[in-house]
């Protein structure tokens, strides 16, 4: 059985858009069975969490997989590595950084992996994207649209970070 995952894809260091776009190229061959359904647009944000650092590009992406999740964060893991991503501090600017942010409507909390991402609802270069590719897609914890996450974050100014849509991926 398929199932459908949303995948949040950053890099604030080298080519930003360049990364994001060789790591959505590069997901389906080291995600074996995994295939790309949807991108959303392109974003400029300013960092969240640890503030003293450049700017990133973020999107994200629907996919569909036959990977359970820790096999598919393996593989994502494999993309930023065959990227060349250094082992770094935890916020430490990142030429690519790939997170599962929701796995259908999964939930799960293990060492290696929480799903849904824990600061998701948080984070509006997380939620603006899914609220463009995916608005009806509900939260299984928090039972909230994508759509209505996302608005609390920027209309009603909860969070505090700048989001520039750039254009199509
Ligand atoms: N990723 C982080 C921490 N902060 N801020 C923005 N705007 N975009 C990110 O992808 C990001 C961040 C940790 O991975
Ligand atoms: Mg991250
Ligand atoms: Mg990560």
């Amino acid at each position: 059985m398929k199932d459908r995952a949303f995948i949040s894809i950053g890099s604030n260091l080298g080519n930003r858009v360049s990364n994001v776009e060789r790591a959505v190229g590069m997901l389906p061959r080291l995600c074996r069975g995994s295939k790309v359904l949807k991108s959303s647009s392109l974003y400029e944000t300013s960092p969240w969490g640890v503030t003293d650092q450049p700017p990133f590009i973020n999107c994200v992406i629907e996919i569909e997989t036959g990977l359970a999740p820790l096999k598919l964060l393996e593989g994502l893991k494999a993309v930023e590595t065959e990227m060349g991503r250094e082992p770094s501090a935890r916020w430490d600017p990142r030429l690519i950084d790939l997170d599962i942010v929701f796995y259908g409507d999964r939930v799960m909390d293990e060492e290696a992996l929480i799903i849904p991402h824990p600061h998701a609802h948080r984070r509006a270069f997380v939620m603006v994207p899914m609220g463009e590719i995916a608005p009806e897609f509900t939260h299984p914890v928090l039972e909230e649209k994508a759509e209505e996450l996302a608005r609390t974050l920027t209309e009603e100014g909860e969070g505090d970070e700048e989001i520039k849509k750039l254009g199509e991926l």
